[in-house]
């Protein structure tokens, strides 16, 4: 049995990676006025916030329909008999809907669709286990039983410069009341039940850091092998600063840096960072 890895755009997998792992990628898409862009495709994420700075209209983002899934599913089928297919939390969008809904349609491929309740490069490590496991030759239900353990281990907090932009899209779950009380803090923020919720109230970014420098530490002092990740909205100094601090106290956690690009930019805004990671053993 041959198995394809498919992913949308949101897990952000360094094109490298996404070529020496034949990952199949469907995009989301950000709209400005009139013009849509496809991310991945049309637009870089380098032009995707000089672009918020230099337009008047915010963006506003949409899912790949399900035509496009089918589309994708389509070539796949060409030289596979299954795809995993990794997406963004169904709690923040329709793209993993989309992706049941052609699943069923399609001949030819079987579609085993997998919502990581998360996004950006956490979202991306389930994509990259799974591309690994596929070149195994593990069978789809193994790739799956492999994410949901996974999934048991995997953690994420980030904090945004301005709440605005999440507030606006609708994505920061039971938290429209507080909105003006969480204003004046630093909110930390983490996915609870495929949303993203208010995870504690902080009042500095440098507190902030260091919480989820202990949280990080909770599972690094407990474990063999840890995957990370530092994500950021163009805080690429900052990321790496507190890589090389990070690294230097637990060194048996493998840092990468990422960026949310322009669909979770969207509605995180510039400046927003956060921390991925699991416990590989
Ligand atoms: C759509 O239009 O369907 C896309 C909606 C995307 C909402 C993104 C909300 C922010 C996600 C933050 C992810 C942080 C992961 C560490």
């Amino acid at each position: 049995m041959k198995t394809a890895v498919l992913t949308d755009s949101t897990a952000y997998i360094p094109d490298h990676l996404i070529e020496e792992k034949n990952i199949y990628v469907a995009p989301l898409s950000v709209t400005f006025g009139q013009d849509t862009y496809r991310e991945f495709y049309d637009i870089t994420t380098e032009e995707f916030y000089e672009k918020v700075k230099a337009e008047k209209d915010l963006p506003k983002t949409s899912q790949p329909s399900v035509s496009e899934f089918t589309t994708k599913y389509e070539e796949i089928a060409k030289e596979h008999d299954a795809v995993i297919s990794v997406h963004l939390s169904s709690g923040i969008s329709g793209t993993y809907q989309a992706a049941v809904s052609a699943g069923s349609m399609i001949e030819g491929v079987d579609v085993y669709p997998f919502d990581s309740e998360i996004s950006a490069l956490a979202q991306g490590f389930y994509v990259l286990r799974a591309a690994d496991l596929a070149a195994e030759g593990k069978t789809p239900e193994e790739i799956l039983q492999e994410l949901r353990t996974m999934k048991e281990n995997m953690n994420a907090y980030f904090m945004v410069d301005d709440l605005s932009h999440l507030a606006r899209g609708g994505r920061l779950t039971g938290a429209q009341a507080m909105i003006g009380s969480l204003l004046q803090v630093k909110p930390l923020l983490y996915f609870k039940d495929k949303q993203i919720v208010p995870f504690e109230k902080i009042r500095t970014s440098k507190k902030a850091f260091k919480r989820m420098e202990n949280l990080l530490k909770e599972t690094a002092d407990d474990a063999e092998e840890v995957k990370a990740a530092i994500i950021h909205a163009q805080r690429e100094d900052t990321a790496k600063r507190w890589r090389d601090e990070l690294s230097e106290k637990y060194p048996n956690v493998e840092f990468e840096i990422s960026y949310f690009g322009p669909v979770i930019g969207t509605h995180l805004g510039e400046g927003a960072i956060g921390i991925t990671w699991y416990k590989v053993r």
